[in-house]
């Protein structure tokens, strides 16, 4: 690995030379590397090398110019926020095609902390503040200049359709597996989808989004707790305010990881929800219109149910989408969002007094 990152880094021309580099495990689909250079003067500087899935991506250089836009849009209009640096070639692209035809880039390493999960309510109030305020700085962002980098990424709908066209065709002969779980997502169809259908009828309105809302994509300050930045841009493109809200606090609130096996230690928080609410509702609430506020925890079901088809989805055809440690993650990670799903069900009107609650507060405070 060292000889491909040295390469990598020339084609970047990064200064001095490759000193060390450690895999990021985090995330599902792309490979990170924190590479560590040395200069002349003997001074460390480290930086993200990133393979882009191609799979996945189909289109990489679509993501590179969306990002562009975006980060160029922030500096310019915010020159006091922090963005994304990405380096540049030679010949000038801020990406770099190999022999082997992977697809790379590189880009500033910033110094901060993440969570993958968090039990202080501040953290989590700050990282809804910090998706909400990403959000409402492109608000006024031309979305049409953006390429969908996955069409149809988080049309919930589209996924539960696709989910169930190969159960049909039962490609790996895996679907005897899945009995239970196909039959709560058969039941949940129309309910989950319903958003996803106001939204391509322009019933609800469109937005330049960021559609992959995990906590571990806010760094923080790792003295003050601070929100530094939002990363992870691959997947700007139109969308549902209320699925960025959805997809965060589907995480965030789980009281167990992504891929817990053991269900029964599958929850959702509700103290967690409140938290990220007041600091996504309160970044955003100029902007929001009451159909997206009063939908919000709908768009939790919703996205908590589309997840589950997308990983039950990917264990149907063969695991060739997300990543995987063992051979039933996918069947794991799938039992884990129902579960989640069933109790959101469960809590629906308490979620919604909350919501309500927050506006509510928020409104009366005049706080932003
Ligand atoms: C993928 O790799 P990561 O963690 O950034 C996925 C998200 C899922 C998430 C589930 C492009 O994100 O949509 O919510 O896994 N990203 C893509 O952990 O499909
Ligand atoms: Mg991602």
């Amino acid at each position: 690995m060292y000889a491909t990152l040295n390469e990598i880094g020339k084609k970047f021309r990064l200064a001095g030379e490759l000193y060390t580099y450690e895999v990021i495990t985090m995330g599902n689909i792309n490979s990170t590397y924190k590479a560590t250079y040395m200069r002349e003067d003997g001074s460390l500087k480290p930086y993200l090398f990133q393979k882009v899935n191609t799979h996945v991506f189909k289109n990489p250089v679509e993501i590179m110019k969306n990002i562009d836009r975006v980060t160029g849009y922030i500096r310019e209009k915010y020159p006091d926020q922090k963005t994304l640096h990405f380096h540049h070639t030679d010949e000038g692209h801020n990406y770099y095609v190999s022999d082997d035809n992977a697809f790379w880039r590189v880009v500033n390493y910033i110094e901060s902390v993440t969570f993958d999960s968090s039990e202080d309510l501040h953290v989590i109030e700050a990282t809804g503040k910090a998706f909400g305020q990403f959000q409402t700085n492109l608000s006024d962002f031309d979305g049409s200049v953006l390429y969908e980098t996955i069409p149809d990424f988080h049309n919930t709908k589209k996924r539960l359709d696709t989910l169930f066209t190969h159960v049909g065709e039962n490609p790996c002969g895996r679907v005897a597996d899945c009995a239970k779980e196909l039959s709560y997502l058969a039941a949940v169809r129309e309910k989950a989808g319903e958003l996803s259908v106001k939204f391509a009828n322009g019933e609800i309105p469109k937005r330049v989004t960021h559609n992959d809302t995990k906590c571990n994509n806010v760094l923080f300050d790792r003295v003050t707790k601070e929100p530094i930045v939002v990363i992870d841009l691959d997947t700007i493109m139109p969308g549902m305010s209320m699925y960025d809200f959805a997809d965060a606090v589907r995480f965030i609130a789980n009281t167990a990881v992504e891929d817990e096996p053991d269900v029964s230690r599958v929850y959702f928080d509700t103290a967690k929800f409140r938290a990220f609410a007041q600091g996504f509702i309160g970044a955003t609430i100029d902007a929001l219109e009451p159909v997206e506020l009063d939908n919000l925890v709908k768009a939790t079901f919703s996205i908590t149910v589309e997840l589950a088809s997308r990983f039950l989805d990917d264990y149907l055809t063969g695991d060739l989408y997300f990543r995987c440690n063992y051979p039933k993650h996918n069947l794991v990670r799938t039992r884990c969002q129902l579960a989640l799903a069933k109790d959101i069900e469960r809590k629906w009107d308490e979620l919604s007094w909350i919501v309500r609650d927050v506006t509510e507060k928020i409104r009366n405070s005049g706080k932003k």
